[in-house]
């Protein structure tokens, strides 16, 4: 694999520079509803390691885009949603989060080209058995047949496209190769981490605002676009994305973070392990996983088929670790901490 690893840390120029620094972050801490209050915390944020900006750890690496560190409200209070957006279980907990462990995430999906390249360096087997669309039934199947090379949905094979049909086990497994080519600390966002790099400093239901239909710049999902094609009953976000389906990652405009997709496109596993609240849960960088593993890991951002209800960035769903989709692929973050420690 030595062309894999040929061109160790190469520094991506043309990528979105991070802003080098951010005055403040006024997050409403939401509280319970009894107190109706809200207490400003200014976080300054912009540490030693966003100064750097995009980068790769080899020629064939995902493109990493650092995070600033600071501090945010995670969850969504019920106050700011609409009639047509119940917040409920742990989202409608919020719970104040400081990220103070520099990391870094792929800018946009892994894709499969990407989870190709692992498949094949790795000579794992990719498993078969994909819930899929069916557009006779208007729903999800379980197609035994289906792999990561092979979704369903979009036919055809673009590289481009963010991989699916990828498990939880699956994403684990190519984040711990690619530790192992690297030697570098990848690794699977945490759900806190997600959250906060999806909403790039907003506090708003989505990263662009609190309307779907502002959001057409911004994310692939179930839109006019797709729904002129895919005739579900659901709401859709009243603009037109251009995308029937999946999209190329990175094409639609990337967030504050200068992060492509994090919502819609594919839906994302992250670390944690799933439960529907947020009472006693990490309020840092870390993952809140169980001893002895759990079954349930917690996905995020909505895909190209989710409505506005959960195409947003305090939404959360839950599967199976051995489950696989059409819709739900996976990003990776990298410990930036880690690497100031080897002097890089
Ligand atoms: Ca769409
Ligand atoms: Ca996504």
């Amino acid at each position: 694999m030595r062309r894999f690893l040929a061109n160790s840390a190469t520094r991506v120029s043309s990528g979105h520079r991070i802003p080098s620094r951010l005055s403040t972050l006024c997050l409403a801490l939401l509280g319970s509803a009894a107190l109706g209050m809200f207490l400003l915390i200014a976080t300054p944020v912009a540490q030693a390691a966003e100064q750097r900006g995009p980068f790769r750890d080899c020629a064939e690496c995902p493109e990493m885009v650092p995070v600033p560190v600071g501090a945010f409200v995670m969850g969504t209070p019920s106050s700011t949603a609409t009639p047509d957006e119940a917040i409920a279980g742990a989202e409608a907990m919020p719970t104040v989060v400081r990220i103070t462990k520099p990391f870094a995430l792929s800018r946009v999906e892994i894709t499969r080209a990407q989870y190709r390249l692992f498949v094949a360096d790795a000579a794992v087997d990719p498993g078969t058995g994909c819930k899929t669309w069916d557009p006779a039934q208007g729903r999800m199947i379980l197609s035994r047949s289906r792999t990561f090379a092979n979704p369903g949905v979009p036919a055809g094979a673009r590289n481009d496209w963010p991989v699916s049909c990828v498990s939880w086990n699956d994403a684990k497994a190519y984040v711990q190769w690619l530790a192992r080519k690297t030697g570098k600390a990848y690794r699977l966002a945490s759900e806190a981490e997600w959250e906060y790099a999806a909403r790039a400093g907003s506090s708003t239901l989505r990263p662009w605002g609190d309307a779907p239909a502002d959001g057409c710049e911004y994310a692939n999902t179930f839109d006019a676009s797709t729904r002129a094609v895919y005739a579900l009953g659901t709401d859709f976000a009243r603009c037109q994305d251009g995308f029937a389906d999946v999209a190329p990652v990175g094409s639609l405009r990337p967030n504050a973070f200068g992060l492509n997709d994090m919502i819609g496109n594919v839906a994302e596993w992250v670390e944690d392990c799933y439960t529907d609240s947020y009472v006693n849960r990490p309020r840092d960088n870390r993952a809140w996983v169980w001893l002895g593993g759990c079954n349930r890991h917690v996905i995020r951002g909505g895909s190209w088929l989710s409505p506005p209800s959960v195409a947003r960035s305090g939404a959360r769903d839950s599967a199976p670790a051995q489950d696989r989709a059409d819709s739900v692929g996976f990003r990776i973050a990298v410990d930036l901490d880690t690497r100031a420690e080897r002097g890089q």
